[in-house]
């Protein structure tokens, strides 16, 4: 800081009273209305981490800031994910410096493909020992910290290095939050071990744009229908406001159109809507991928919230002759200059809007002109016409499991998918929304292990959801060493027993058609997963093949005391249930 700097700072501190640089980020913190920050000390955030008291269950802090949730790294990065999708709430994660950055930061790359606000927050080493070999060196001359996240957030880093400019950059963060995007905070102690120069935090808050202009996108759309056969697709933006589901289904019996979903798209949609066809692409259901196979020229597509993600359109580009297209995100993942024009083949229209409003505003005006569009059949009961082979014996039958689950989910489920079989098989069996449950997957990013800090994240944002995480035996090995802090928060865990790394086991001999067993490398180590909960402080069970036992250990868990509880599930790696066209893409 100049000396000009440090005159400016000591006056303008000096009429605000002195208020550290660390105080000014909890105060931002509080009102972004982060009430947990998860993660693991260290060296360079020992300091930070003294401002906060520790989690614990029940409890608020006395101080009301934001408490420390332990848990490790890597699962730390997926906790405001978690909470984010299971309340709408911003949520945060810290860690020191070195690689205990890095492990936080692979939940970051999902925050950003899915456009999810969320505060990672870590230091850097003190730039006066910037020469001389400090441990965990994150300047250029170490691990480049600041510059390897700005290489994948460009404009998403604040280095809080300035007690100046310390309150500006973190008002920056807070607008940037408030467009769907995750912020990393880079804390220096030099300069927040010092008075900062105030600025009343305000709470983020989007910008609704009032320009945009939804009734003429309407309007167009409904002129466009005209004679011509409608198909909508549902995306995760969907998922993301209350009564999307309802609407969807008005818009779709308004026009008798068929409507299709993506993983994450399925929770803005209803099971009883009658034009709903499934999921496409990644374990898509038979009637959905015949109907987006046939989309052409004659078509037109409405698409609500929806990115062009692999697993959603499988590399393809919208192949209808007319595309509208209305997202909430003004420069959301997947965009090139604030649009997705460049995926669409024919004519193609975006508007940038909250979507409630754009749904209202399509609604409106298809109920006005009731467009002579050509109507569809209502979708079939059964979405799938393929009929699965049973598992080897001895195993589970993973869709006799996940459709007895379906069954079962109580009100106010949230349930997350590993990168496991189940984010492949529970689109394809399950086929639709439920009512009382929704499912996520954090796929774009696909980092196996992700669901124990998801599981996290939605039970610290809310105590009283019920949250259920599927899991792999591969995946699992990512995060078992948390399992201990997450005993006491009462998420249900089942975890996929197949001593494989299946989901790739099954891809193998459509990528490399003939390769040798030896060469596939995706055998594991069975071990004894319900023993190692036990260990942790959890409740454990074992499911056996005909499933005798389901009910009462989903009983026993949903009347129990609150405690964790692992459910291990013997399954068959070779039984094939939904279809991983990315196989193809390989
Ligand atoms: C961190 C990470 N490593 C590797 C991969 C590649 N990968 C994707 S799925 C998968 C196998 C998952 O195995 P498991 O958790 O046992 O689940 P299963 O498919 O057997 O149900 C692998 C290795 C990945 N996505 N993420
Ligand atoms: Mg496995």
């Amino acid at each position: 800081m100049s000396r000009a700097d440090g005159a400016v700072l000591a006056e303008r501190v000096g009429r605000a009273g002195a208020r550290t640089g660390y105080q000014a980020v909890l105060d931002w913190l509080n009102a972004w209305g982060i009430e947990t920050v998860s993660g693991v000390t260290g060296g360079g955030v020992i300091h930070f981490l003294s401002h906060m008291e520790a989690w614990d269950a029940g409890g608020v802090a006395a101080g009301g800031g934001p408490r420390l949730f332990n848990l490790g790294e890597y699962s730390a990065g997926f906790v405001p994910l978690g909470g984010f999708l299971a309340t709408g709430k911003v949520g945060a994660c810290v860690a020191t410096t070195g690689a205990a950055t890095k492990l936080l930061a692979c939940g970051l790359s999902d925050a950003k493909m899915h456009d999810i606000p969320a505060v990672y927050i870590v230091p850097v080493s003190a730039r006066r020992n910037e020469a001389l070999c400090p441990l965990q060196d994150s300047s250029s001359r170490g691990n480049n910290a600041v510059a390897a996240l700005e290489a994948e957030l460009p404009g998403g880093v604040f280095v809080l290095d300035d007690p100046v400019s310390v309150e500006w950059r973190l008002s920056e963060a807070g607008r940037r939050l408030a467009r769907s995007k995750p912020v990393v905070l880079v804390l220096e102690h030099g300069a927040l071990a010092r008075p900062a120069v105030p600025l009343a935090p305000q709470p983020a808050e989007a910008d609704d744009d009032p320009e945009a202009d939804v009734d003429g996108f309407a309007a167009r759309f409904v002129r466009a229908c005209e004679g011509r056969r409608v198909v909508i697709l549902a995306g995760e933006e969907l998922a993301r406001f209350e009564g999307s589901g309802a609407a969807t289904t008005r818009l779709c019996e308004l026009l008798g159109a068929p409507m299709v979903w993506s993983l994450n798209g399925a929770n803005g949609t209803e099971r009883g809507n009658p034009y709903g066809f499934g999921y496409i692409s990644f374990g898509g259901n038979d009637r959905a991928l015949q109907l987006w196979r046939d989309l052409g020229p004659d078509d037109v597509l409405l698409v609500l919230g929806a990115c062009p993600d692999e697993y959603t359109v499988s590399l393809q580009d919208f192949a209808a002759g007319d595309t509208f297209l209305a997202t909430a995100l003004d420069d959301g993942y997947g965009q090139h200059g604030g649009s997705f024009r460049h995926r669409a083949r024919g004519r193609f229209e975006q508007v940038t809007a909250p979507l409630d409003r754009v749904l209202r505003g399509l609604i409106r005006m298809v109920e006005r002109r009731r467009p002579g569009n050509v109507r569809s059949a209502p979708a079939p009961a059964d979405l799938n016409v393929r009929r699965p082979e049973p598992p080897s014996p001895g195993c589970v039958d993973f869709a006799d499991l996940l459709r007895r689950l379906d069954g079962r989910w109580p009100e106010n489920t949230v349930g997350f998918d590993d990168v496991c079989l189940s984010y492949k098989d529970r689109p394809f069996v399950t086929q639709r929304a439920h009512p009382n449950a929704r499912f996520f997957s954090l796929y774009r990013g696909s980092a196996m292990g992700n669901v124990l800090g998801l599981a996290c994240g939605a039970k610290l944002a809310s105590p009283r959801s019920h949250v259920v995480a599927f899991t792999g035996d591969g995946c699992f090995r990512l995060f078992a060493g948390g399992l201990g802090e997450a005993s006491g928060l009462g998420i249900l865990l089942f975890v996929l027993d197949n001593a494989s790394y299946g989901i790739v086991e099954q891809g193998v001999p459509t990528i490399i058609p003939g390769l040798d067993r030896a060469r596939r490398h995706t055998d594991l180590v069975r071990l004894d997963y319900a023993a190692m909960a036990r260990a942790c402080g959890w409740e454990a069970s074992e499911l056996t093949p005909g499933l005798e036992t389901l009910d009462a250990v989903l009983d026993a868990h949903w009347r129990g005391g609150g405690r964790s509880h692992l459910v291990r599930v013997p399954i068959d790696p070779t039984q094939l249930l939904g279809a991983n066209p990315r196989a193809h893409n390989l």
